[in-house]
């Protein structure tokens, strides 16, 4: 699947604003690609696929964590909010053929990010949080640790999640605290 191809799939997956979203989370990803390196294609591509779920149902992505084995259940008993990113990379490959697992793996992390990111999830993941439509407070300060080094920019918009989270007295998923530390521990 080319890049044309995977934006129709997504115009007809999303609602006018988040293929909005979609295009500023591309060219962000790309922007953060130029200074950091990685693989621009990849990180093109799964940029363009990142929200392709966000708008399936909870009990349709449920069921699907239940039915694959390759999902882990402990999804289910986080917000239904996370599932969009770890099944969308599944409906990705299913549905639209996509294959690579680099790719997939960009799509299933870009919610909640894990420890030992590569380079091109760390730049997918940033990308979705400071693109310049996040106008919450605290996108500022992940655009300027961005700066710093992709580290940093993961360190600030993952501390931030989970205050936020907290606050909201939402559960954190495990990835989010292990990529959180992952990234304290690998400060300095
Ligand atoms: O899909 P987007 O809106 O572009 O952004 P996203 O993929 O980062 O999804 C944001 C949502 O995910 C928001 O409602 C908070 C939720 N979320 C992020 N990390 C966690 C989480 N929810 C839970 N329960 N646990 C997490 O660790
Ligand atoms: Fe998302
Ligand atoms: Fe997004």
């Amino acid at each position: 699947m080319n890049e044309q191809e995977a934006l129709s799939a997504v115009k007809e997956a999303l609602k006018p604003q988040r293929y909005e979203h979609t295009l500023r989370v591309t060219e962000t990803a790309e922007q953060l690609c130029h200074v950091y390196g990685g693989n621009l294609q990849k990180i093109r591509l799964a940029s363009i696929l990142h929200d392709y779920a966000k708008y399936r149902s909870a009990s349709e992505m449920r069921n699907t964590v239940k039915e694959e084995a390759d999902l882990p259940d402990q999804l289910l008993d986080f917000g239904d909010e996370l599932l969009h990113s770890f099944v969308g990379a599944f409906y990705v490959k299913k549905e639209l053929g996509i294959a690579d697992k680099d790719v997939l793996q960009m799509i299933a992390s870009h919610t909640t990010g894990r420890e030992q990111m590569s380079l091109e999830e760390e730049i997918v993941f940033l990308a979705d949080y400071i693109e310049p439509g996040r106008t919450f407070p605290g996108a500022a300060e992940a655009r300027k640790a961005s700066k710093v080094s992709l580290e940093a920019g993961c360190l600030s918009a993952l501390s931030q999640t989970i205050t936020f989270l907290v606050s909201k007295r939402i559960s954190v998923y495990p990835d989010t605290f292990a990529a959180y530390n992952y990234y304290i521990m690998k400060r300095k």
